[in-house]
C-alpha cells in the first residue's frame, strides 16, 4: 500500500488526494495518509528527512520509490495508476498540462504565497502589507493569462480534464478565498468570466468540493 505524508490542510498535500480520488484510489484501500507539517510535526524528524532532505509535505512512499514535489507525485500517480484513462495521454493533452503545472510551481505560486502565507501563517505584527497586496494584485495579472486560455477551451490543457487543472484550481480557490477573508489588504479581485466558468465545471464534474478546503486555514 502506498503512503502519503502531509496534513489534509496543505494545498500541496491537497493536489495529491485530489488526483488520487480522480484515479479512483481510496484511502485504507490502496494508500494510506499519515497526517505530518505544521502542528502535527513529523517533518523534521531524522527519519523524515532521510526521505524528503526538505522535511516538507507531500512526500509519497511506494515500495521502495520515494517521492516528494507534489505535481511530480501526480505525474506518477497518473502515469501508474490512471487504468481508466481519467486523464487523456495524448502528447498535446499531455504537455499543455505539463506547462501549466511547471508555470503553477514556477511563476503563479511564488506569487500568490506571499500574500497567503502572509496573511495565513504569518503574526500580525509581523505582516509587510504592502508586500501582500502586490503579491495579490500581482496573481490577478497572472490569473488573467489563464481566462485567455480559457476563452478558448473547457480546461488547461485542452477540452478534457487533467492533472494541470488539480494544481491550478486549488490555487484560483486560494485566491478567492484570500481576497473573500481580508478584502482590505488583498484589495480588488479581478473578475474573470472563464476561470469562474471553469471553476464552476470542474466542482461540478471532480472531487474538488471534497478536498478543497471551504474556508481558510489560518494559523494566529
Ligand atoms: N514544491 C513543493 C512544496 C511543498 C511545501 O511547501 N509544503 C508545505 C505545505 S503546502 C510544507 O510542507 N510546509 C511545512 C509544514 O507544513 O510544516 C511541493 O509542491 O510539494
Amino acid at each position: 500500500m502506498m503512503r502519503l505524508w502531509g496534513r489534509k490542510s496543505s494545498i500541496n498535500v491537497q493536489k495529491v488526494l485530489w488526483c488520487l480520488a480522480e484515479l479512483g484510489l481510496k484511502d485504507g484501500v490502496d494508500f494510506e495518509r499519515i497526517d505530518a507539517g505544521l502542528h502535527f510535526g513529523k517533518n523534521r524528524s531524522p527519519e523524515f528527512l532521510k526521505m524528503n532532505p526538505n522535511g516538507l509535505v507531500p512526500t509519497l512512499e511506494d515500495g521502495e520509490l520515494v517521492l516528494w514535489e507534489s505535481n511530480t507525485i501526480m505525474r506518477y500517480l497518473a502515469r501508474i495508476h490512471d487504468k481508466a484513462k481519467r486523464f487523456p495521454g495524448d502528447i498535446p493533452s499531455q504537455y499543455n498540462s505539463e506547462k501549466w503545472l511547471d508555470w503553477q510551481v514556477g511563476t503563479l505560486w511564488p506569487t500568490l504565497r506571499v500574500a497567503f502565507l502572509g496573511l495565513t501563517r504569518t503574526p500580525e505584527a509581523e505582516r509587510n502589507y504592502a508586500g501582500i497586496k502586490k503579491s495579490y494584485q500581482d496573481t490577478n495579472d497572472l490569473f488573467a493569462l489563464l481566462d485567455q486560455t480559457l476563452a478558448n477551451q473547457q480546461y488547461c490543457s485542452g477540452n478534457a480534464f487533467h492533472i494541470g487543472d488539480i494544481a491550478l484550481a486549488l490555487c484560483v480557490s486560494r485566491w478567492i478565498l484570500l481576497n473573500k477573508t481580508f478584502p482590505e489588504q488583498t484589495g480588488g479581485r479581478q473578475e474573470l468570466k472563464n476561470v469562474t466558468a471553469w471553476l464552476k465545471r470542474i466542482e461540478k464534474e471532480t472531487y474538488m468540493n471534497d478536498i478543497a478546503e471551504k474556508e481558510l486555514n489560518i494559523i494566529k
